[in-house]
């Protein structure tokens, strides 16, 4: 097989780079080690930023999001027994829609697969050679055992934080930053109304707790807890009991059929740089996020888009500039969407080793967000996407 660019992994940015490089008119196979409804059903982010889901509306993509995807203003933060809405469009002009990343991923694999471009999906055994200089190749066993070659040009790691591609990378090349926090989340799905029309950020001595969703009667909800959490201590009952706790046990939170239970550990991580010879990372395979500030899937998005760019320039005039300044490129947006995730994550949890002095200062910087446009301005230009350099 050959093709013009090897995509590993069928997450938001394989796929979304597959489809950016298809508009190109550049050829690229996506490989992934997941079923199709595999990967249609798993359960992540949530929040798209402004400039994301314009992206998807200008390529053809916007039809369901602009349908069933929820467009917020703001959001709140509960702190102190009251609430206090950041009204970003007022603020800054700005809006983010709340959209399950699973849509995004069945709309990008429907877009891909009805306009006759390949995702070979239940690979095995993937390996990626010659990437440093040469012709790079991906080695894999498809789904009905047979081990075959995709000869490419460039190899895209799009496989997140549990793939090859990094992994593959030479020992010494790559430096990791990483930061693990002493807590994590624990997230259900339900078949309940959610709290309030937009997401509340709840700071509560008990430990933080955010109120999102997925629809007018699907909500997402999380509770902080211990990094090690035994899920089997937390049944339903206890669960909504410190839902409406972390609320100041206000009424607006309605229970319902809880449809999944799960835990979603809490690190920052960042390697650089984010390409080697031939072969380019991007999304979670490049950098991990607390999800306190909703950046995974943007970030991930962020990345292919500017690799999208680059190989596009590529292919029209030779040039490799872009291509060469591409981890360059990405890791300013990586640094600062890394800052405003530990903020928000720094802000709003209750550090294990948290003493008085340090709950005092938290409500301080608490008081002060809800007080200061300026400080409500810097919060919004990063919750709803930073500007492209
Ligand atoms: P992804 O991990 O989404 O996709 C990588 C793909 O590569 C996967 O489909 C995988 O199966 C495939 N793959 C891996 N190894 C392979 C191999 N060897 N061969 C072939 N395919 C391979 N962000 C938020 O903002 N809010 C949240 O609530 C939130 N919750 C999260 C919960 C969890 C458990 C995780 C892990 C992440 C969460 N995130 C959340 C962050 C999330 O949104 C990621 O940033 C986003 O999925 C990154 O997208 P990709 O880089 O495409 O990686
Ligand atoms: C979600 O809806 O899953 C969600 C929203 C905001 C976050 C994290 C997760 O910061």
């Amino acid at each position: 097989m050959r093709t013009q660019v090897g995509i590993v992994g069928a997450g938001p940015a394989g796929l979304m780079l597959a489809h950016l490089l298809r508009r190109e008119g550049i050829d690229s196979v996506v490989l992934e080690r997941r079923s199709r409804d595999y990967i249609e059903g798993r359960i992540r982010a949530g929040v798209i930023e402004q400039w994301v889901a314009d992206l998807l509306v200008e390529t053809g993509l916007g039809a369901r999001l602009q349908r069933e995807g929820l467009v917020h203003r703001g959001i709140n933060i509960s702190f102190a027994g009251s609430l206090h809405h950041l009204d970003f469009t007022d603020l800054i002009g700005k809006h983010i829609t709340v959209y399950g990343q699973q849509e995004v991923v069945k709309d990008l694999v429907a877009a891909r697969l009805g306009g006759g471009g390949e995702i070979l999906f239940e690979v095995e055994d993937v390996g990626i050679h010659d990437f440093a200089g040469g012709a790079p190749r991906i080695r894999f066993r498809s789904k009905v055992g047979e081990v075959t070659e995709i000869d490419c040009d460039f190899i895209a790691g799009c496989d997140g934080s549990h793939g090859v591609c990094r992994p593959s990378i030479p020992r010494g090349a790559l430096t990791s930053f990483e930061r693990e926090y002493p807590f994590g989340w624990l997230g259900i799905l339900a078949e309940s109304p959610p709290p309030c029309e937009e997401l509340i950020y709840a700071y509560h001595e008990r430990g933080f707790g955010l109120y999102s969703m997925r629809s007018l009667t699907l909500s997402r909800l999380y509770l902080q807890c211990a990094a090690d959490e035994d899920l089997n201590e937390w049944p339903d009952e206890r669960v909504w009991r410190e839902l409406h706790a972390r609320l100041g046990g206000s009424s607006r939170l309605a229970e319902g059929k809880v449809l999944l239970k799960g835990l979603t550990p809490m690190r920052s991580v960042v390697v650089e740089p984010m390409q080697y010879g031939k072969l380019f990372l991007a999304g979670d395979s490049a950098h991990i996020v607390p999800p306190t500030g909703a950046k995974g899937m943007n970030l991930a998005i962020a990345d292919v888009r500017v690799l999208a760019r680059a190989l596009a320039e590529f292919y029209r005039s030779g040039r490799g500039d872009l291509l060469e300044s591409y981890s360059r490129t990405c890791l300013r947006r990586v640094w600062k969407a890394q800052r405003f995730s530990w903020w928000m994550t720094t802000l709003l949890h209750q550090p294990v080793d948290a003493n008085a002095f340090d709950r005092r200062r938290q409500l301080a910087e608490l008081d002060y967000l809800a007080g200061s446009r300026h400080a409500q301005r810097a919060l919004a230009e990063n919750y709803t996407g930073l500007p492209f350099d």
